[in-house]
This record gives structure tokens, sequence and C-alpha cells, in this order.
């Protein structure tokens, strides 16, 4: 029953009064003479500020920068006291509001305070430059408890001693969007993790892989110099004495490319002669971007890190030649042009440098390449037919072959090194594994990949709700507090969505990709007429639908939809490979054949027909479950990356920006769960230390419970609002909050009569 699920209005600030609605009425409790509370600005941003006076409905402000200011009292929200200001967890914050959140980031951040807790979970705000908070000093005081302030290595730390108290192993969940700081901080955690063994040896291989996954892995984007085209999970294993003995990767999603920037700078002579290499600038596939470098990034220097990584884990100098090999080839294949030979726009490759030079790569005839590129084989009527290609058919077969040569690449080099790294025979059977995946993702315009990467997030998120649910539970349980008071929110409703069948989003989708005449409107049609009573669901204009997502309404539009899940990869091209004599390209053919065949019926097999292989987005629901299952087993950690600007630069942060990721991230959610319990604790003991004096009749001799109860009453407040635990009390936001006022103000008028007496006696 305590799973309510109760929706959020989409993303984006809402008026002062939906505001309200949603953190509980604390204006006019704020809004009193002297009291700071936060305003909103014409900019949007929460400014905090001091009332001077309140008349009315209106309120007069002072701005930090002396500026005064008339504004609607209800437009006010509270701020906390100034003994919460930078407070190292958000859950300590007696109003949990929006702008008290992004205060206290804010304020904590222009201190280099990059990491601060919200609860269970680390939040980390990407500084853009070089902090002083890593290398082995610090890895030791976390190491020795002597520091114990929010950090990765913190995080790192206790899932490390859970692992070994519990003996269940533990997972970091790092989260957040482009450029947040998410392969930055996996890479904090497992140098933490690293660290045990004291240098060299398995750990350092284990760091190794970083390089030459990025090197394959990440592309610069718009939006990160460095950003990972994959999502990524390390699962390091421990031995008995808990020190690592073996890691394990597994990476899924799509992949692109610093290494061909890399290869053309960095390869030596012999090996550009012998891959027939060309300048950066000079192959298609690389001409697209107009983008040869990358401000502080030397792609030469970079390839011999690469290659040295390679060597540190085991990858033999031939298997080096046998990828860089299918790198060129790759590249190469971009510039295979094709001739039209007939007035129905057939076509057939052109016998060049780049047609030879794939064709000596791959070890296949020309003949063989013109083939796979230009005719394809389908089964009508069960009758064996070639078609000729259309130039435009043709491109795209080129591109997806190209395409899949690397992604295939990719999976063999993490075969690779996994390995390299494979656990060996002390092992526990315990591990630490750590996940740096894509974060939601709502733009302009959302396509086929942010519903897929937003569909994941939302899996993850239910994950993350469960594992804060339980925790709660727990803490609730054990002090013997009533549970039912406290209501959750869950995003089972969207789940379903997605994966009901046969009437769900990703089954609707494949049923459509499987319909030769279906296209992108029909799709949407569908949708339309079949998910409109659900809740999460609002079909829009045209090819367009919304879902709601827990971090708020996300609008699709549906073009391509249907092509981006049907794999282009035809079986002829399949065929090709599996024909050419590199090792490499065989070895490809063989694994996706395999990979192909799994999850279908017998009869299915070796057909020519391309509807039959697994669509993308199933491959991506497989691929999700699997990982989910690893991840249910484990007890997560939970990380959340924020990116402060979109410039990339140090020392800016912005309010709008920051706020919008809280939702997607789920930081205020779970500031909102906490809310919707009683997010406020503090044990007997120290609640009757703090506030006793401020009773009236004399309570010395009694204990912490009765002088705690006595103060619950003097100060009237509701019984609704707390609850009395075996140990401590539990209070709804913003309670301590009214009793620190109190504290305050009763300190202030002792000092003063103190300050008084001090005087008329002098
Ligand atoms: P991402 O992994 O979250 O993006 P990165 O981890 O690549 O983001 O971080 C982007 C950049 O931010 C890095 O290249 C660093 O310059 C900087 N950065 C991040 N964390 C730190 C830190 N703790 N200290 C100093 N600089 C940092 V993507 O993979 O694009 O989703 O796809
Ligand atoms: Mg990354």
């Amino acid at each position: 029953a305590a799973t309510t699920p109760r929706r959020q209005s989409p993303a984006g600030a809402g008026s002062p009064s939906q505001r309200d609605a949603r953190w509980g009425d604390t204006s006019s409790y704020g809004a009193r003479k002297k009291h700071r509370v936060f305003c909103q600005l014409p900019n949007s941003d929460w400014a905090l500020c001091t009332v001077i006076t309140t008349s009315g409905d209106d309120s007069v402000l002072k701005l930090p920068e002396g500026k005064v200011l008339r504004l609607k009292t209800e437009s006010l929200e509270a701020a906390n006291p100034e003994i919460l200001d930078g407070v190292d967890d958000l859950m300590q914050l007696s109003y949990l509001s929006e702008p008290s959140v992004l205060y206290n980031l804010q304020y904590r951040y222009s201190q280099d305070l990059i990491y601060t807790k919200a609860g269970p979970v680390l939040v980390a705000v990407n500084p853009f430059k070089k902090v002083p908070l890593y290398g082995n000093e610090y890895i030791d005081a976390y190491r020795n408890k002597t520091k114990d302030s929010p950090h990765v290595y913190a995080i790192a730390d206790s899932a490390l001693r859970e692992m070994k108290r519990d003996e269940v192993n533990q997972s970091i969940i790092i989260s957040g969007e482009s450029g947040a700081g998410k392969t930055e901080t996996a890479k904090i955690a497992m140098q933490y993790l690293a660290s045990l063994g004291g240098g060299g040896g398995i750990e350092y291989e284990i760091l190794q892989t970083n390089p030459i996954l990025e090197a394959f892995g990440n592309a610069k984007t718009l939006r990160n110099d460095n950003s990972s085209r994959f999502g990524k999970l390390i699962e390091i294993h421990f031995s008995t004495t808990g020190r690592i003995c073996g890691a394990m990767i597994q990476t899924f999603g799509e992949r692109s490319y610093h290494i061909f920037y890399q290869l053309c700078a960095g390869a030596p002579a012999s090996l550009r002669d012998k891959l027939n290499m060309k300048k950066a600038d000079e192959y298609k596939y690389l001409k697209q971007s107009c983008c040869y470098s990358i401000a502080g990034v030397d792609d030469a220097q970079m390839f011999r890190t690469v290659t040295e990584a390679m060597n540190i884990v085991h990858i033999s100098k031939e298997d080096q030649d046998n990828v860089f090999t299918m790198v060129s080839a790759v590249l190469w294949l971009g510039d295979v042009s094709f001739t039209v030979i007939d007035n129905e726009n057939h076509v057939e490759i052109v016998v060049d440098e780049a047609a030879e030079t794939v064709a000596r790569l791959l070890g296949c005839s020309i003949e063989d390449l013109n083939l796979a590129l230009s005719k394809r084989h389908m089964k009508v009527n069960n009758e064996n037919i070639v078609q000729k290609l259309t130039l435009s058919q043709a491109i795209d077969t080129r591109d997806a072959l190209a395409k899949s040569l690397y992604a295939s690449l990719f999976e063999w080099l993490v075969e690779q090194i996994n390995k390299s790294l494979s656990v060996g025979k002390r092992r526990t059977g315990r591990s630490i594994s750590i996940l740096d995946i894509y974060g939601f993702e709502s733009f302009d315009r959302n396509s086929f990949e942010q519903f897929c990467i937003n569909y994941a997030n939302e899996r993850l998120q239910q994950h993350f709700n469960r594992h804060l649910f339980k925790l709660e539970q727990e803490e609730y349980v054990e002090d013997g507090i009533d549970w039912a008071k406290v209501e959750f929110e869950d995003n089972q409703n969207c789940l379903n969505l997605f994966e009901k069948k046969p009437l769900g989003l990703l089954s609707l989708l494949d049923e459509e990709s499987t319909f030769p005449n279906a296209t992108d409107l029909t799709f949407a049609n569908k949708l339309k007429q079949h998910l409109n009573n659900n809740s999460c669901f609002r079909g829009e204009r045209g090819k367009a639908f919304a879902v709601r997502h827990y971090a708020g309404e996300v609008a699709y539009d549906t073009s391509g939809f249907l092509e981006k899940n049907r794999d282009l990869l035809h079986m002829d091209s399949i065929q090709f490979l599996a024909k050419c004599k590199s090792s490499l390209p065989q070895m490809f053919a063989s694994k996706m054949l395999s990979q192909s065949d799994n999850p279908l019926p017998v009869p299915y097999r070796n057909s020519a027909a391309d509807s039959q292989k697994l669509s993308v987005a199933m491959k991506f629901k497989g691929q999700l479950f699997q990982l989910m299952q690893r991840l249910e087993s484990t007890t997560p950690h939970f990380i959340r990356c924020i990116k402060p600007n979109n410039l990339q630069l140090p020392a800016i942060y912005e309010q709008g920006l920051v706020l919008q990721q809280l939702k997607c991230c789920g930081v205020l959610e779970v500031v909102r769960i906490s809310r919707s319990g009683y997010p406020t604790r503090m044990t007997h003991q120290k609640f009757a230390r703090r506030y006793g004096f401020l009773l009236l009749e004399d309570v010395a001799s009694q204990d912490p419970l009765s002088v705690s109860v006595a103060i619950l009453h003097q100060f009237n407040i509701l019984p609704e609002m707390y609850q009395v635990g075996y140990t401590k009390l539990f209070f709804r936001t913003g309670q301590i909050g009214k009793l620190e006022d109190t504290r305050n103000r009763t300190l202030h008028v002792i000092r003063g009569e103190n300050a008084r007496k001090m005087y008329s006696s002098l």
C-alpha cells in the first residue's frame, strides 16, 4: 500500500502556487522580519535574501548585494537557518525545497566541495578543473576513516566494507547526463579500489583498460570532448585476502571513435604503409565532422598510450595489428564509391584505391566486395531471388557494414581484455561492479536513441526507488515507527507502458517493424490507438507521442523509429564477412550469426530475409534485463553526476540547468521521498540537550525521552508532524527549523540580557 503511484508535473520550474503545493506551505512562516527567504529573480534564478518588512500581501526584501526589492509574500520560499548553510547531506536541511537544495549545492561548489550527500545518494558536481581531492593522501584518509566528508572514495570504501561484512556483492551505479563526469567518477572509484593492492599487478592492468576503451569507445561530441558512446559495467573481483584478483567488463550500446584520429596521427611509418593510411582529413567518414583535433589532446601521443595499455593488458602485437587493420578497413570503406549502371539507378562499386584497400585489408576479392555492396538475396514466395541495389541502398549497406565491423571490433577487444583480466583461482566470488551509464535525455527533438536511453533509465530509477524504499523502511521499522504513514512513488506504470505485451511501446514497435508497408506515421497511429488510456502516454499531433517519465515528460518524434529498430545489417553482409580471409572478419561473422540465431525458431535460420533478426529494441531490452539481474543481486551505491554548465568551464553554476538534472537524476525524487516520510532524525539525547533549556519547567532530573516529549508539547508540534522512535525522534520536514528559530531567538535574548548585565555592572 505504501507504493502509491503519484505523478509529478513535468520538469521545469512551476509557478509559485504549484511549488507550494509540492513543497508544503512554508511561505507564511518564512516571511517574517529579518528572516532569510528565497525569492525568484526575473531570470528564474533563486536568490537568498532577508525580509525587511512585510505589509499586506507584499514583502520588502534585501538581496545579498544590497539591492532592495518588493515581492508578493506568497512567492517566497522559506530558507534554512544559517547553521545549515553548506551542510554535507541535503537531508539535514530542514526545508527541502528546490531553492534550498540548489543553494546548498552552490554554496559548497563555490568552495570546491563538489561532493554532497542526498541521503544515501552521492551528488557530484563537475568542477571542470583539477580539484585537490584525490591521490594517495586522500585515499589513506578515507581508508583510515580520518576523513568522512562525502566523496567517491567514501562510497568505494563503504562498498568494500559492506562486501566484506555482509558477504554480498556490491555495485556503484553512476548516472548523469553527457559531460556530467560519470566516466571520471568511475575512474576515481576504480583508482580507490585499485590502490588496495599497492600498485602493480592486476590492479594496474584494470586501470589500463580505461585508455583502450576510451580510444575505441569514446568520441568528441558537442556536449563532451570525451563522450562515452557505450555503457560500461566493470565487475572487479576480490580474493580472500581482500585484494583485486580480476575483472570483467560488459559494454552495451552504440560506439564511436577517438581511435580513428589517433591511428591517423600516431601510427608508425611501417604500420602506416601496411594499412595504406591517409591523413584524417582525407577520409570521408572523418571529413563529415570537420573536427580533426581536440583542444589539449595530442592524438599521436594518445595512440602510443593506447598501444602501451594494450601491451599491459596482454593484447599481442599480432592482434594489435589485426585491430588496426580493421580500423583502417572501416575508414577506407567510407571512401568506397559507386557508379550507376542502368536507368533504374542500380550500381556497382568503383574499382579504385579505396575498394582495393578494403578488399586487401579484409582479405576478399573485389568481386565479393562488389557483390556484398550492390546486391541482396531475398526470399519471395519461398523462392530465392537476387535484387540489385539502388545507389542509396548501396550506400546504406556500405555504412551498415562499416558500423557493424566497428561494433564487432569493439566487442572483440572487450572480450580480449576480459580474457586477460579473467578472475584468478583464489577468487571469493565477491565483487564490486561499477556502472557508468548514459543518463536520462530530453532534447527539443527526441528520437529512437533517447527512447531507448530513457527506457533504461526508467528501469534504473525503479531499482533506485526500491532500494531507497527498503533502506527507509529498515530504519523506520528498526526504531518502531509506524511505516504505513510513509508514501512512496513508483514508476511501475511507466515501465508497463514500455514493456507490456502485446500492447506496450516495445511490442507495438516490433510488430510494426515487421510490416513491409508500415511507416513511422502508421506506427504513431497504432500507439495512439492502443495506449491512449495509459496515464503515462499522450498522443501528440502527427508522428509524435509523449511519455511521462519519472524525470518529466518527453515528446518523441517517431521519424526513423522503424528503420532504426530493424537491424540494418543484412544477412548478405554477414555471409560476406564469413568468406573474408582475414581472421577478424570471420570471427565477427560467426559471432553475428550465433547472436541472430539464438532467439529464433529453427525454421527461420539461414533465411535470407532480414526481418527475422532480433530487433534493436529487443536486443536492448535483453541487455537491460541482464544488467538489471546482475544489479539486483548486489547492494547498490548511487552516485549522481551533475554538470553545472554547458560550457565545460569551471566556477559557473547555472541554477536552471542544475535543477533540471537534479530532477532527471532522481535527486529531487530522493528528497521528495524522504519528505513524504520523516526526513529529520535526532536521538532523544541530542534533542533534549539542544532544546531542553527552552522548557519552562525544570526537567534536569528527567530522562531524555521525557524531556523530548515535554519539548514537543510545549511547542505545540502537531502529532502528525513527528513520531517517537525507540532511540530517535522523527520529524516531518520543516519542523526542526521552527524549533531552531525559537532556540536562536531565545539565545539572542539571553545573550542580550547577559550583555546588559555586564554593561550595567561596569
Ligand atoms: P560523462 O562520462 O558523464 O559524459 P566525463 O566523465 O567524460 O563525462 O567528464 C567530462 C569532463 O569533465 C572530463 O573530461 C573532465 O574534463 C571533467 N571532469 C569530470 N569530473 C571531473 C573531476 N572529478 N575533476 C576534474 N574534472 C572532471 V558522456 O560519457 O558524454 O555521458 O557520454
Ligand atoms: Mg562517459
